[in-house]
């Protein structure tokens, strides 16, 4: 059983070595990562491809077009998928998700084909995030699940264990999402295609190290993009 941590960055020169260190400390047989990295500026992609060269499990994916969250999570999923993964593990740089619960995650597997780590569920806990965070997660989880028809607590978290037929079906390469909004039009193809989608509680630390690239911008495209996709659903555009 082949497993690939797929980990998008973009400046977390402060984080991703800790960040995989954890991972492989977690000693998990099979267990490869691959950062997605869009050239960053602080040079998070030096230190991947230092630890790359000391362990050929690390690989680095350096990508220098198409610049975006969303881009550079379709570049690793198709990475994953090519390199023969049987499961693939998404997940932040910032030390919001904490590696420990990927085995949990792993076995969840056998109850579902996505398993979610949710801020929103039963035994959850979020560390350092602010009111005006959490309200506005709230609004923007109720938005989200009424207009695609979801039932899923915490739409926005980043933090999810896939088989490999779920992202197979999902097909990386046709999602259109350059931004973060991919977490949820991944979300809503798994939605579209009956997938089983569970939830297990996390607590969520803010990150404490480097800057987060969610600014208001990239907030209203992802609402946008919410209407998008289910228009573009409605006029049978998305399958
Ligand atoms: N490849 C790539 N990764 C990115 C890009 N923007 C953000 N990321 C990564 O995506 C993950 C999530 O980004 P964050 O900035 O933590 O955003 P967030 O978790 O939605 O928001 P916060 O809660 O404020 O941290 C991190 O691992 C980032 O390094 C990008 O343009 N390209
Ligand atoms: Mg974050």
């Amino acid at each position: 059983m082949k497993t690939y941590v797929m980990i998008p960055t973009y400046n977390e020169k402060e984080n991703i070595a800790n960040l995989i260190n954890s991972i492989l400390n977690l000693k998990i047989k099979n267990l490869h990562i691959v950062v997605a990295d869009d050239n960053s500026p602080d040079g998070t992609w030096k230190i991947v491809n230092k630890i790359s060269k000391k362990n050929k499990n690390v690989h680095l994916l350096l990508r220098k077009k198409n610049k975006g969250r969303g881009s550079g999570g379709r570049d690793g999923f198709i990475y994953c998928l090519k390199s023969g993964a049987d499961i693939v593990i998404e997940m932040d740089a910032d030390m919001s998700h904490d590696p420990k619960y990927i085995p949990l995650m792993i076995k969840e597997l056998n109850n579902a084909d996505l398993i979610l780590g949710s801020r929103r569920v039963k035994g959850s806990k979020e560390i350092g995030r602010s009111l005006i965070r959490r309200i506005i997660t709230y609004f923007a989880n109720l938005y989200i699940n009424i207009v695609l028809g979801l039932n899923v607590k915490d739409c926005n978290s980043g933090f999810r264990c896939y088989r490999r037929e779920t992202l197979k079906k999902i097909n990386p390469s046709n999602l259109i999402s350059k931004g973060p909004e991919i977490v949820q039009e991944v979300l809503f193809k798994a939605h579209l295609r009956g997938f089983k989608i569970k939830e297990i509680p996390i607590t969520f630390i803010n990150r404490t190290k480097g800057k987060s690239k969610l600014g208001i911008k990239q907030l209203a495209i992802g609402y946008f993009m919410i209407l998008k996709l289910k228009f573009l659903k409605l006029i049978g555009e998305i399958l």
